[in-house]
């Protein structure tokens, strides 16, 4: 990444703590949620014609619980059902629209239902607190993904806060909008680790960086024993050392798919008083970047060195492959947009609907931010020679 002054960088790095707890969740967020969960929860309906089995439970996903979320984001939740049990009768489609009918029975607002789509869905707005939900059945993988993108979140500071500003430029750009054609937050946030994984390593790119340092490592590839060292990826992905398996029915295509990754007990570095030491904040505070270097250096990243033309974003990598090899593996579309592969369902393109127009349009927009950021760095005249390089 180029240098940024370290002036301006400070700069930023303040502007942008001052903006953050503006954009972070309220005290009062998760208990709202969590009232609104358990109104919700207890209206699954134990006898009728959709039966749920005792046990049933609606538990949170995305945003809600990623240590990502906002006031302002949705609320999604999703039907589970105890192991022991058989399954209700009915297709996830028929269990959507029977939920339907009885959120809407019960004073839920704008309840709209999508039985047929690729995940069976109904929306709803809970009267009492104006929160936007959704609701789906069976979605294991959400929670898995949910918890990896919490767990990613807990490695350090900067991962929040530049999660954090990013969602809130491509909100105030119009660019997080996947039902417009843009991206979703879910593809914001992989594309912030796998930047973190990866360019980050040489930020800050001052001649006398003192080292070269990933700013998160890959969790789907960190033993259970880890001890905080560097992991040898070849050695890794030749299957020389075994991982656990952490296996999930995949609910639509029936196969088991791995979700395992390296998880962390509370440590005294993220507010447990019992004098665990945090290994991953270890790894991380050889990475000495600001935010406002990471910020600069993202954009830069997006804009002009990430090869959008021949690789896959994979997090699941901590890297990218090549496209035709997806293309060969998993029947994907050859062509120069942005893809990200899912971290567990590997053969789903996370950007599979962004058309040509929008992936060009989101382009401009990182090349514009980074425009934006050599001008306050360099003053008008250099604008133009910072973009072009
Ligand atoms: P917001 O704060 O609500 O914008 P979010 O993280 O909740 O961010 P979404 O509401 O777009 O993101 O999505 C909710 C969750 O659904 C996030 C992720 O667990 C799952 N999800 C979303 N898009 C995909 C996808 N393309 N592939 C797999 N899982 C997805
Ligand atoms: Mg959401």
């Amino acid at each position: 990444p180029p240098s940024i002054l370290p002036k301006v960088a400070n700069a930023l790095t303040e502007e942008i703590e001052s903006l953050l707890p503006a954009l972070l969740p309220s005290q009062a967020c998760f208990q709202t949620r969590e009232n609104v969960r358990e109104r919700v929860e207890a209206l699954l309906p134990s006898r009728g014609p959709t039966t749920f089995p005792d046990g049933t439970r609606l538990r949170v996903f995305g945003s809600s619980a990623n240590n990502f979320g906002n006031d302002a984001a949705d609320l999604d939740m999703c039907v589970t059902f105890p192991d022991s049990s058989p399954l209700p009768a009915g297709s996830s489609g028929e269990m959507i629209e029977a939920l339907a009918s009885l959120l809407e029975a019960n004073g839920m607002e704008d309840v709209v239902a999508r039985p047929t789509a690729r995940i069976p869905i109904v929306l709803f707005r809970e009267p009492g607190t104006g929160l936007d939900c959704d609701i789906s059945v069976e979605n294991p993988l959400a929670l898995r993904n949910t918890q990896l993108l919490h767990e990613y979140s807990r490695v350090d500071p900067r991962v929040r806060a530049l999660a954090y500003i990013v969602k809130h430029w491509a909100r105030a750009r119009k660019i997080n909008n996947a039902s417009g054609g843009t991206l979703s937050s879910y593809a914001y946030i992989l594309m912030v680790l796998h930047f973190l994984q990866t360019a980050a390593a040489a930020v800050p790119s001052t001649p006398d960086t003192p080292c070269y340092a990933p700013l998160v490592p890959n969790l789907q590839l960190l033993p259970p024993d880890w001890k905080g060292n560097e992991m040898d990826r070849r050695e890794q992905m030749q299957g020389q050392r075994q991982l656990p398996r952490q296996l999930v029915t995949h609910p639509l295509e029936g196969m088991d798919v791995d979700t395992y990754f390296y998880t962390e007990p509370p440590s005294e570095e993220q507010g447990q008083p019992n004098g665990q030491r945090s290994l991953l904040r270890e790894y991380a505070a050889r990475n000495k970047a600001s935010v406002g270097e990471l910020l600069v250096a993202f954009f830069w990243y997006y804009s002009w060195e990430f090869d959008y033309r021949d690789l896959v974003l994979s997090v699941r990598l901590g890297g990218a492959m090549k496209k035709e090899r997806k293309a060969e593996e998993d029947g994907w579309a050859v062509n120069s947009r942005l893809a990200i592969e899912d971290p567990f369902e590997t053969w789903y393109n996370v950007t599979h609907f962004l058309k040509e127009g929008k992936h060009r349009h989101i382009r401009q927009e990182f090349a514009r931010a980074y425009a934006l950021c050599v001008e306050e760095a360099m003053g008008e005249g250099a604008t133009e020679a910072g973009a072009e390089g």
